[in-house]
């Protein structure tokens, strides 16, 4: 944190919305103007669209921008969108993406101090302090999760453990042994660890640990709940993307956890009716759309996440906007006959069920022209299988009540499907 501002989530900017407003529109104003001198692509749509860094004279005229795609990342692979020489690059990411070429990412020294700063806040918004050890289970490499939550945590002060993802049987010693006081891993991998915990024979609820930090993936509040319950620990959920940033463009408070705080003196957010491009005005559902304030290296302009939520006033840092907490994007959507469904809703419904695990799938296939759907699901270990068998029938029927569709559940043993390492993928289109 810099020297006027030492204590992360008390600057000015985050408390009172007139200081706030004025620093966006001179970051925006500087942002538009260095994409549009340094890169290429932006020049070229921003000429098209007959819109001039001049002609933003309000945070309002953002819309007069063209928006960014994932597309426009993929034809300017891998540097067209940089926006300084190389030579002032300092780290690059990638994100894997399940098809085609990774979307590469570029931070200038500036902008790894800043991502530092907004890691470190959103630790600090967690409950997480000066002096407390951290172990930090999200994958380091290429993706953004490991390396950018472990800058965070030294620039609060805080211990790092980077462990990185996988090899469960060393998370679960290194838990024991070093006593860590916070996590930072995907919440679908926290559910791993507290099984091989249990299968190591120590009571998940007797770690250490205090709080949890969790994102990457879609969660669900009851997701949170059975994190809680079964590790005696808070659950905070931390939002990111590579393309704006990574880890901590918005992140939860631990005494509200009320949905992520958008770090807004960085990031411009927006919500867009996905198929018009309009505006949807705050509190409705659309997709979320970001424009970096400072990002040097890799400047976004109202890049479309897909993902879909609601922008809600703040709460604990009242001048910023919170997101409801992400439970889908837009191609996680499972159509079937007709009807919409996401896996976080499945999630939903399964949560409420003991005899089932949050360990399940879900498989779509195409037969005789009629698309169905399978969900094959662990069943709770220490539960009789009658009771299991009968639980399937109880998911099935709260399935068609709530999403209106019919679907296969299949009961499957416990340890049977594959357990997240990371992201979790819930969904096989076998179609
Ligand atoms: O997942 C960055 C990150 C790392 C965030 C660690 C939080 C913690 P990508 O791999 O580019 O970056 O994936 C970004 O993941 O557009 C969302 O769809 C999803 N996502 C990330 N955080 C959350 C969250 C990282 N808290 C994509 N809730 C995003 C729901 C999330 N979805």
């Amino acid at each position: 944190m810099t020297a006027e501002n030492p204590i992360p989530g008390e600057e000015p900017e985050l408390h009172s919305v007139q200081a706030l407003r004025a620093l966006q529109l001179d970051r925006l104003q500087w942002t538009v103007r260095h994409a549009y001198e340094n890169v290429p692509l932006y020049r070229r749509k921003f000429d098209e669209a007959g819109v001039d860094p001049g002609d933003i004279r309000s945070l309002d005229d953002v819309r007069r921008l063209p928006f960014t795609t994932k597309a426009d990342l993929r034809e300017t692979y891998p540097f067209g969108m940089f926006a300084v020489p190389m030579a002032d690059v300092r780290r690059i990411h990638a994100s894997s993406g399940t098809t085609g070429r990774p979307t590469v990412v570029g931070y200038t020294q500036t902008d790894l101090d800043n991502w530092g700063d907004l890691v470190a806040r959103s630790l600090h918004a967690a409950g997480i302090r000066a002096g407390m050890k951290v172990h930090n289970a999200y994958g380091y490499g290429l993706f953004t999760g490991g390396l950018g939550a472990h800058t965070g945590v030294e620039r609060l002060g805080a211990t790092v453990i980077p462990v990185s993802g996988g090899q469960t049987a060393r998370q679960v010693q290194l838990i024991t042994d070093f006593e860590p006081d916070a996590i930072l891993c995907t919440p679908s991998y926290l559910l791993t660890i507290a099984d091989a915990l249990e299968q190591a024979g120590i009571d998940p609820t007797s770690t250490s640990l205090k709080v949890a930090v969790l994102g990457a993936e879609p969660w669900t509040n009851e997701m949170r709940a059975e994190i809680e319950r079964r590790l005696a620990i808070d659950a905070v959920d931390i939002y990111g993307l590579s393309e704006v940033m990574g880890p901590g463009v918005a992140s939860e408070s631990v005494q509200t956890k009320d949905g992520p705080h958008i770090w807004e003196d960085h990031f411009l957010p927006e919500t867009i009716d996905g198929e018009t491009g309009e505006t949807v005005p705050d509190g409705e559902l659309g997709e979320l759309v970001f424009t970096s304030l400072t990002k040097q290296a890799f400047p976004v302009i109202r890049y479309r996440t897909r993902d879909l939520t609601r922008l809600l006033p703040g709460s604990t840092y009242p001048a910023v906007r919170r997101i409801e907490k992400i439970t889908g994007r837009d191609d996680d959507m499972v159509i079937l006959r007709g009807v919409n469904l996401f896996p976080t809703q499945i999630e939903e419904l399964v949560m409420g069920i003991e005899a089932l695990t949050p360990h399940f799938i879900l498989e779509l296939r195409r037969e005789s022209r009629l698309d169905t759907m399978t969900v094959r699901i662990e069943r709770h270990p220490s539960l009789g299988i009658d009771e299991c068998r009968a639980a399937t029938v109880v998911l099935q029927q709260r399935i068609k009540q709530h999403i209106g569709t019919t679907v296969e559940v299949v009961l499957e043993e416990p340890g049977a499907l594959p357990r997240s390492e990371g992201k979790y993928k819930r969904v096989y289109d076998l179609r």
